[in-house]
């Protein structure tokens, strides 16, 4: 990690349909999460959230929204202007990730009007929001989530999950990477073998064969900024996002 703050673009879902344990808020409420590649959002099949991590809904001052985040996040974001007083947040309800999975979402650039949030396990609960938007085209550790939940019904049941939240969401070709290809994330996967979420040490290679390869020379195939290069149109996009209240920028 560098010396200077971590800059996030901060990807707001929609929830649709409040859980339970939420009925009672209002106004709207969006799952917040952290990401280092805007520009991936068009490939976006689900929101993952660890099922043992505490979140909290908590109250900004954007529009009267209610953000679900972890606590860390909020109270960093409560130095950043996100919120009525500095340093002080507005704790609607606190649940664990398990309470929230399963929720209908609208996402931002995503040609799927319905992503669900699903479980991922290797989600750190010191990082970002504890919120992560799946690009599983282009992430090795969204797309061997993605498939864990795809091939264990056992797995899916276990979190409550219908069939429908998750077989139906694939990888969406989004970005051209030379000599990946336009699927980059699941050609590390498939030529390393990888088995699932746990294998952390061929997922860190998979990384490593897609990230730098991905950032410096990958070119967008769809939207607005399609056949340009993502390291010139990346800010750009970053600014339509927030422009269109769909991101927000966090350090930390
Ligand atoms: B990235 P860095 Cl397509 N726990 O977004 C685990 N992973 C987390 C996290 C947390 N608490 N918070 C954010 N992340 C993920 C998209 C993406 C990302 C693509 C490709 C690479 C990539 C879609 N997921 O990250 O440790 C988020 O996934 C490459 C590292 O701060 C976020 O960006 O460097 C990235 O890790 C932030 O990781």
């Amino acid at each position: 990690e560098g010396v200077g703050p971590q800059e996030y673009t901060l990807i707001k879902m929609k929830v649709l349909q409040s859980p339970k344990a939420l009925s009672s808020i209002k106004t709207p409420i969006y799952m917040v999460a952290a990401t280092l590649r805007p520009e991936t959002m068009y490939g976006q099949t689900n929101c993952w959230l660890h099922p043992d991590i505490k979140y909290i809904a908590w109250q900004t001052t954007r529009d009267n929204e209610v953000w679900i985040s972890t606590r860390r996040a909020a109270r960093n974001m409560a130095y950043q202007g996100f919120t009525a007083e500095e340093g002080n947040i507005v704790v609607l309800a606190e649940l664990t990730g398990q309470e929230l999975l399963g929720v209908p979402l609208s996402a931002p650039l995503t040609a799927h009007k319905i992503i669900y949030t699903l479980p991922m396990l290797s989600i750190k609960s010191d990082k970002g929001t504890g919120v992560v938007t799946s690009v599983p085209s282009d992430s090795p550790d969204d797309y061997a989530a993605l498939v864990d939940l795809q091939k264990k019904e056992a797995f899916r049941q276990k979190y409550g999950l219908k069939d429908e939240m998750v077989l139906p969401y694939e990888p969406m070709p989004i970005i051209e990477v030379p000599t990946l290809g336009n699927l980059s994330a699941v050609h590390a996967y498939d030529t390393l073998k990888i088995q699932s979420q746990n294998d952390k040490d061929k997922l860190a290679e998979a990384k490593d064969m897609c990230y730098l390869k991905s950032f410096y020379d990958g070119v967008m195939l769809v939207g607005e900024f399609s056949g340009r290069k993502i390291q010139d149109i990346k800010k750009n996009l970053q600014n339509r996002l927030i422009d269109a209240k769909d991101a927000d920028i966090y350090y930390e």
